[in-house]
């Protein structure tokens, strides 16, 4: 199927564009009172995640409501844990929970690495029916968490301001550590893979937590499987968005992906500088910038975009848009964009 707008694919490949692409990162299952009218009517996330029809209808939400350039298929990274054998729960208004965690090899020894087509058969039959219904309008980005980030929710069992029991884990059990990394790379792989097969167009792989490692940890604990994902996979672009990894910004020049996503804490033309002119980047206005008056968004928006002039780009917002935040804004974000030159 031809796409009728391919903005995002060809910025993202470095090629002639006629004005920057721009969606925003959590834009499907956060802000549109239209998909909280169907989360309602749900016992929760899992389920809708997990009813395919429903999970592709909330991703085409943001391309009618908001118009943005490109569509995310409304899933979590933390459906990799569950295909590994480490079963997650959301819990209202405070996020995932896994009943069980890994502490020790034999908690390893139970998990096996998940086969993205079989064990995610939902996420897949959700992208088949999204690009049908999309019929080329945008194209569908897939996504998987980066296996550090993962390996960090299935040591310590929900989410953390410090992840101390998976940051513990890096210095006392290393050995352990690289081999659930590998098993959750292997995964990482396959699921994403069978994304592409199924009709994913560009692949976006975030590691949330890659700010709580020190240069070195990162280097070994994430960058490297990060690496590997990027390396077996070539059959369509792939994004990097490494949350306050200010420090690897150098090293992610290197990574075999098109695009790298920069937060807002991330100076543009020092980023630029570290990561090279041989990458699209993507980012990054402050998520809290939407906070304020339509005047006060389009003024920051514009601010952001002239930093970007004159090297590929891809508009965004530095991390997910908040849960609070107007959707009037959202669109003055978009509006703001799309009519930059
Ligand atoms: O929002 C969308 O566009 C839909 C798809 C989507 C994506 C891309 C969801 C649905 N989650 C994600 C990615 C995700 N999930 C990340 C990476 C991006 C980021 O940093 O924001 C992370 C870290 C998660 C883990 C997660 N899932 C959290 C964070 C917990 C913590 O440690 O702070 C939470 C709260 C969730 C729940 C979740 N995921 C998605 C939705 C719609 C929800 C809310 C659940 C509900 O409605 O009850």
């Amino acid at each position: 199927m031809e796409l009728q707008n391919d903005l995002l694919l060809r910025a993202a490949k470095g090629e002639e564009v006629e004005r920057t692409p721009v969606w925003l990162m959590r834009q499907a299952g956060r802000i549109l009172p239209e998909y909280r009218a169907i989360r309602n009517s749900l016992s929760g996330f899992i389920e809708l995640a997990q009813t395919p029809e429903l999970a592709s209808e909330v991703t085409i939400q943001p391309v009618d409501i908001l118009g943005v350039d490109a569509a995310i298929i409304f899933s979590d990274i933390l459906v990799i844990p569950e295909a590994m054998g480490l079963p997650y729960e959301m819990v209202e208004k405070r996020g995932p929970w896994f009943p069980n965690t890994v502490k020790t090899a034999s908690d390893l020894d139970k998990l096996r690495i998940a086969d993205g087509a079989n064990d995610l058969d939902y996420v897949i039959k959700a992208i088949e029916i999204t690009k049908k219904n999309l019929n080329g309008r945008v194209p569908l980005i897939g996504f998987a968490g980066a296996p550090w980030t993962i390996f960090a929710y299935m040591i310590e069992g929900s989410g953390s301001k410090t992840f101390s029991k998976a940051r513990a884990m890096l210095y006392t059990e290393p050995a352990l550590s690289h081999r659930l990394l590998e098993m959750i790379t292997q995964s990482t792989i396959n699921y994403l893979k069978a994304q592409i097969s199924a009709g994913a167009d560009l692949v976006q792989v975030f590691d949330s937590w890659a700010g709580i490692l020190g240069p070195d940890q990162y280097e070994e604990f994430s960058l490297k499987y990060i690496r590997l994902i990027c390396e077996a996979i070539d059959e369509v672009p792939k994004t990097v968005f490494a949350k306050g990894a200010f420090f690897a910004r150098k090293d992610m020049g290197s990574l075999p992906c098109e695009t790298i996503g920069l937060d807002w804490n991330m100076e543009i033309k020092e980023s630029r500088a570290l990561i090279g002119s041989n990458k699209t980047l993507q980012g990054n206005l402050d998520p809290a910038a939407l906070y304020g008056t339509a005047d006060q968004v389009v003024a920051a928006t514009q601010k952001m975009m002239k930093q970007f002039i004159g090297s590929r780009h891809i508009a965004n917002l530095g991390h997910g848009v908040y849960p609070d935040i107007n959707p009037e804004r959202v669109k003055d974000f978009i509006q703001a964009v799309k009519s930059f030159s």
